[in-house]
């Protein structure tokens, strides 16, 4: 079985079960330092990954190319990568692609720092729609059409990209809630690098943070042994039906949806997004 139910939610089965969903939710503890990356899957979280180890570093790519991602940053519900996260001394750098009211409840006294990478949801439907022809842990989407209506009522793996989205965007005011999102890390990188820097407490000189620029690029990371999931094993990654890294654009929806599909999605999206105030996917009307 692909996926397996916990509360309401599809999960896939690779890696997490409901026992280590309910520890993660009930008993883990984050700590102060702890810097977690949370985001919707196919929003850019190995991005950020890349960006954060390498601003940890410095500008430094020796860790980023040595360390497979995700071991640097492990995914907080799975069992293997937890069982590596506690064993790290602070600051633990770790992700989640965890919906808000599944994510640890230690989160809510704690001083760790969540950045939530957002991006345009159409682009994150076509990104999630080729990645799950290739990743053994995702269900088969079949057609276009099929995933469509799968993702826009939450039936795929993490649950609804609504959702996640509004329960997440309850805690934007909160001082350790930083929202960044991919179509802004895309325009504008050496501002975002720069408001990450400040987010982590690192002063990087702008020879450091060009070389961060430089060594998250899309063409750096797509050659990355590390970074590009060519790691995974056949067994969960079918390397010649896809590649992880794939085209790195924004507003690849254009080359997928309708005109119908297109002006179906704007009518689910106003209805369930309504009153959530999210200013912009950058240049790309949603
Ligand atoms: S996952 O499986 O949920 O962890 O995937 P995630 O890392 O969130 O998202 C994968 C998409 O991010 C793109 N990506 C990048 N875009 C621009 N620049 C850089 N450096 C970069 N690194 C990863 C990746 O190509 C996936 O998007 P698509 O649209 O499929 O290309």
């Amino acid at each position: 079985m692909t996926y397996f139910t916990y509360k309401g939610i599809l999960f896939p089965t690779v890696g997490s079960s409901v026992e280590t969903l309910n520890y993660v939710e009930n008993e883990f503890q984050l700590l102060d330092d702890d810097i977690v990356t949370v985001t919707y899957p196919k929003s850019g979280t190995n991005w950020m990954l890349e960006i954060l180890g390498l601003i940890q570093h410095s500008g430094d790519p020796s860790w980023i190319s040595s360390i497979p991602v995700w071991d640097r940053s492990p995914w907080i519900e799975m069992s293997d990568c937890l069982d590596t996260a506690l064993k790290y001394p602070p600051p633990r750098f770790l992700t989640s692609h965890l919906p808000i009211q599944h994510f640890p409840k230690s989160f809510h006294h704690s001083k760790a720092k969540v950045i939530y990478v957002l991006r345009n949801p159409k682009d994150v439907l076509v990104s999630n729609y080729h990645f799950s022809k290739s990743f053994k842990g995702f269900q088969d989407p079949g057609t276009m059409e099929e995933f469509l209506e799968k993702f826009l009522t939450g039936n795929v793996a993490f649950g609804s990209w609504f959702d996640h989205v509004r329960g997440w965007m309850e805690l934007k005011d909160r001082p350790n809630f930083f929202l960044v999102t991919y179509e802004e890390l895309q325009q504008n990188p050496q501002d975002s690098v720069k408001r990450l820097c400040h987010i982590l407490g690192k002063d990087l000189n702008s020879q450091q943070i060009d070389s961060v620029l430089e060594n998250a690029s899309f063409q750096k990371m797509k050659e990355n042994s590390m970074s590009n999931f060519s790691l995974l094993s056949q067994e969960f990654f079918d390397h010649k039906k896809g590649k992880f890294m794939r085209k790195g654009i924004s507003g690849d929806w254009k080359n997928h949806l309708t005109v119908a599909q297109n002006e179906y999605f704007d009518r689910v999206y106003q209805e369930k997004m309504q009153g959530v105030n999210i200013t912009s996917y950058g240049t790309e009307e949603c």
